[in-house]
C-alpha cells in the first residue's frame, strides 16, 4: 500500500491538529478542570495516532498474517502453516521494531513503516482460537475498526469457526469485507467462480446482503515485491489481485464523512471540557462576586478611617493652639499691666505677681489642654474601635450568606472551602478585638505615649503630672521672673528705665517662649497622631489582609483562566471548521 491514505494537505492538518490538542491538553491542566475530563481528552488525541483501524480475522492459517505483511510491503508478522499467530497483536507505527506482550492474549507490534502512523492493523489467531477467548478483540478492536478484512483460505473456504465468528461480530455493525486468499492454487476460473459463489452464499446467509468479496494472492503479492524484474514483478503484482483489495481499503478509509468524524472526533472532547470548564469558572466567579463586594466595603471601610483621621486632625490640633494662642495674649497684657512704676509694690514682692499671673493668665489653660487632648484621644480610639466593629460587621454578614447557601446546595470547591475558613479567621480576628476592645486602657496607653512624645522634644521635664501642667509650668517659671528688680536704685531709674526694659525683655522671652511651645507642642503631638493611626490603620489592614488578598489571587485567576478558556475555544472551533474542509479537500487514489 501507498504510504500514506491521506493527502498532503490531511497529513499537515492532522500535525497540526495533534500539536494543538497537545497545548490546549496543557494549557487545560494548568487550570482547575476535571482529571478524567483531561484523561478522555488525552484519549482521544491518542486516536489520532491510530487514526485508522484495520481489522484481520479468519480461520488459522488462511494466511490472515500473510496478508498483512504484503499489505504493508514488509515481512512484519511471523506466518506459518502450523497455528502461527497465538495473540491479537496490534501493529502499530513505533520508531523502532519493537514487540511488547501486554498479557499471555494481547500484544503490540511496533514498525516504523509510515503508513502506520494513520492506519493500525490488528492482526489475529484463528477464528477457532479466537471465539474461544480473546474478548479484547471483539469487545475493543472489532468495535472500533473502520474495516473487518474476513480473510478465509481457497483450500478451506468458510469454515465453521469462521461462520460462527462472522455471525458474532455482526452485532457490532461493522463493515466487513471478504478476501479470499491463496487464489493462486486455483488451476482455473470455475473453480474460483465456485469457492466465490460458496463463500457468498454462506456469508450473506449471516449478514443478509452480499459482501464486498476480493479473490487475492498474498504470496504472490510478496514475491511481486521481491522479483528484480520489473516486468515479472508487475505481472506477478497484477495477478495477486491485491491491487483491488487496497483501492477499496484506500476509498474506504479515506472517505470524507469517515476522516471528518475522526479529526472533529477529539477537538469536540476538548470542546467539551473548555466547555465544562468554562461554565465552572462562571460559577465561581458569580459566587465569588459577593466576597469581592465584602471586600471592597472592607476597603472602603479602611480608607474612609485613614481620610478621616488625616482630615480630622489638623483642626482638633488647631483648637490647642487656639488655647495657647489666647494664653500668649493674656500673658503679654499682664506684662503690660502689671510691670509698671505705679505697681512697685507689688513688684516688690516676686511671689504676688507670680500668683496674679497664675491666676489671671494661666487660669486653667493647663485643664484645657488635658481636656482638648483627652478629647482627641477618644476620639481616636472611638474611631478605631468603631472600624473594626464595621469589619466584624461585613465579615458576619458574608458568612451569613454563605450559611443560606450551603443550606441551598451542599459543597464547594477547594478554592470556595478556603474563602470559608478565610472568613471564618478573619471575622475571628475582628471579632476578639472588637470584644476585648478596652477603650479606657487604650486610651491612657495613647495618652501616655501623646505625653511621651511631648515630653522627649526636651522641652519640659519628665516626672509632671498632666500635659497641661507640664506646658505651662516651664513657661511661667520661666518668664515671670522679677526677682532682682528693686536693686536697680532709684525711682527714676526703675520708672524710666529698668521696668520698661524689664517689661520689654519679659514679653519678649515670653513670646519666643510660646513660639517654641506652640511649634513642639503641637508637632509632637501631630507627628504622634499621625504615627497611632499609620498604625491602627495597618493593624486593620493587617487584619483582614489574609481574606483581601485571597479574593485578589482568586478574582485574578478565574480572570486569567476565562482568557485561556476563551482563547481555547476560539483555537478549537477554528480547526473545527477546517477540518471539515480539509476532510473534503479530495481523497489521494
Ligand atoms: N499458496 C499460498 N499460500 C499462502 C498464501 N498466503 C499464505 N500462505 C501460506 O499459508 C500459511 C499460513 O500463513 P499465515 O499467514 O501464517 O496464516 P495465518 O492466517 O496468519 O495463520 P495463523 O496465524 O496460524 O492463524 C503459510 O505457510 C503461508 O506461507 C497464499 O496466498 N498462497
Ligand atoms: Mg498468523
Amino acid at each position: 500500500m501507498r504510504q500514506s491514505l491521506l493527502t498532503d494537505e490531511q497529513a499537515a492538518f492532522l500535525r497540526e491538529e495533534k500539536e494543538a490538542l497537545a497545548e490546549i491538553r496543557v494549557a487545560l491542566s494548568d487550570i482547575d478542570v476535571p482529571r478524567d475530563g483531561l484523561a478522555s481528552l488525552q484519549t482521544s488525541i491518542l486516536q489520532l495516532d491510530e487514526l485508522f483501524l484495520l481489522v484481520v480475522v479468519g480461520e488459522f492459517n488462511a494466511g490472515k498474517s500473510a496478508l498483512v505483511n504484503a499489505l504493508l510491503g514488509n515481512q512484519i508478522l511471523p506466518e506459518g502453516t502450523t497455528p502461527t499467530t497465538s495473540k491479537v497483536t496490534l501493529v502499530k507505527w513505533g520508531e523502532k521494531v519493537a514487540e511488547q506482550a501486554v498479557d499471555e492474549g494481547f500484544g503490540i507490534l511496533t514498525y516504523p513503516l509510515p503508513l502506520l502512523k494513520e492506519l493500525n492493523i490488528v492482526d489475529t489467531p484463528g477464528t477457532n482460537a479466537v471465539i474461544r477467548r480473546h474478548e479484547r478483540l471483539t469487545d475493543e478492536f472489532v468495535p472500533r475498526s473502520d474495516l473487518v478484512l474476513f480473510v478465509t483460505s481457497a483450500d478451506r473456504p468458510m469454515t465453521e469457526s469462521e461462520r460462527l465468528f462472522l455471525e458474532r461480530i455482526l452485532a457490532w455493525g461493522k463493515k466487513v469485507v471478504f478476501v479470499l486468499n491463496k487464489a493462486d492454487i486455483f488451476e482455473d476460473e470455475t473453480s474460483l467462480d465456485e469457492v466465490r459463489d460458496f463463500v457468498l452464499k454462506h456469508a450473506t446467509a449471516v449478514l443478509g446482503d452480499p459482501p464486498e468479496f476480493f479473490p487475492v494472492s498474498a504470496r504472490m503479492a510478496q514475491r511481486a515485491q521481491n522479483e528484480p524484474d520489473p516486468e515479472q514483478s508487475r505481472l506477478m503484482r497484477a495477478s495477486s489481485g491485491l491491487d483491488e483489495l487496497e483501492r477499496y481499503i484506500t476509498t474506504t478509509l479515506d472517505d470524507a464523512t469517515r476522516l471528518e468524524l475522526k479529526l472533529s472526533n477529539p477537538l469536540g472532547t476538548a470542546e467539551n471540557l473548555v466547555a465544562q470548564a468554562q461554565s465552572t469558572v462562571r460559577d465561581e466567579s458569580q459566587e465569588l462576586h459577593e466576597d469581592i463586594q465584602t471586600t471592597a466595603s472592607l476597603e472602603s471601610v479602611i480608607d474612609d478611617y485613614a481620610n478621616e483621621l488625616h482630615s480630622e486632625l489638623e483642626p482638633r490640633l488647631a483648637s490647642i493652639e487656639n488655647i495657647l494662642q489666647r494664653f500668649e495674649q493674656r500673658g503679654l497684657d499682664f506684662f503690660d499691666t502689671t510691670l509698671r512704676l505705679t505697681n512697685i509694690a507689688s513688684l516688690a514682692r516676686g511671689s504676688q505677681i507670680r500668683a496674679k499671673f497664675e491666676k489671671d493668665v494661666l487660669a486653667d489653660v493647663p485643664q484645657q489642654i488635658d481636656d482638648q487632648v483627652q478629647r482627641l484621644i477618644d476620639w481616636v480610639i472611638q474611631k478605631d474601635q468603631h472600624q473594626w466593629q464595621q469589619v466584624m460587621a461585613y465579615l458576619q454578614r458574608r458568612q451569613a450568606q454563605y450559611h443560606e447557601h450551603i443550606v441551598g446546595e451542599q459543597g464547594g470547591g477547594a478554592s470556595e472551602t478556603r474563602r470559608r475558613e478565610l472568613i471564618d479567621t478573619v471575622g475571628k480576628t475582628a471579632q476578639a478585638i472588637v470584644e476585648s476592645y478596652d477603650r479606657n486602657l487604650e486610651a491612657s496607653e495613647l495618652a501616655k505615649s501623646v505625653e511621651n512624645a511631648v515630653a522627649q522634644t526636651a522641652l519640659l521635664e519628665a516626672g509632671a503630672v498632666g500635659l497641661g501642667a507640664l506646658v505651662t509650668i516651664a513657661v511661667v517659671s520661666a518668664t515671670v521672673d522679677v526677682t532682682g528688680l528693686l536693686a536697680a536704685g532709684s525711682m527714676a531709674i526703675l520708672g524710666f528705665l529698668v521696668i520698661p526694659y524689664k517689661r520689654k525683655q519679659a514679653k519678649e522671652r515670653f513670646k519666643e517662649k510660646m513660639i517654641t511651645l506652640r511649634t513642639r507642642l503641637v508637632g509632637a503631638m501631630s507627628s504622634q497622631f499621625r504615627g497611632e493611626s499609620e498604625i491602627a490603620i495597618a493593624r486593620l489592614k493587617d487584619g483582614v489582609a489574609p481574606y483581601t488578598r485571597f479574593i485578589k489571587a482568586e478574582r485574578q485567576r478565574l480572570e486569567e483562566a476565562a482568557l485561556l478558556l476563551s482563547r481555547q475555544e476560539q483555537r478549537i472551533s477554528g480547526l473545527k471548521a477546517r477540518s471539515q474542509a480539509v476532510a473534503k479537500s479530495g481523497t489521494k487514489s
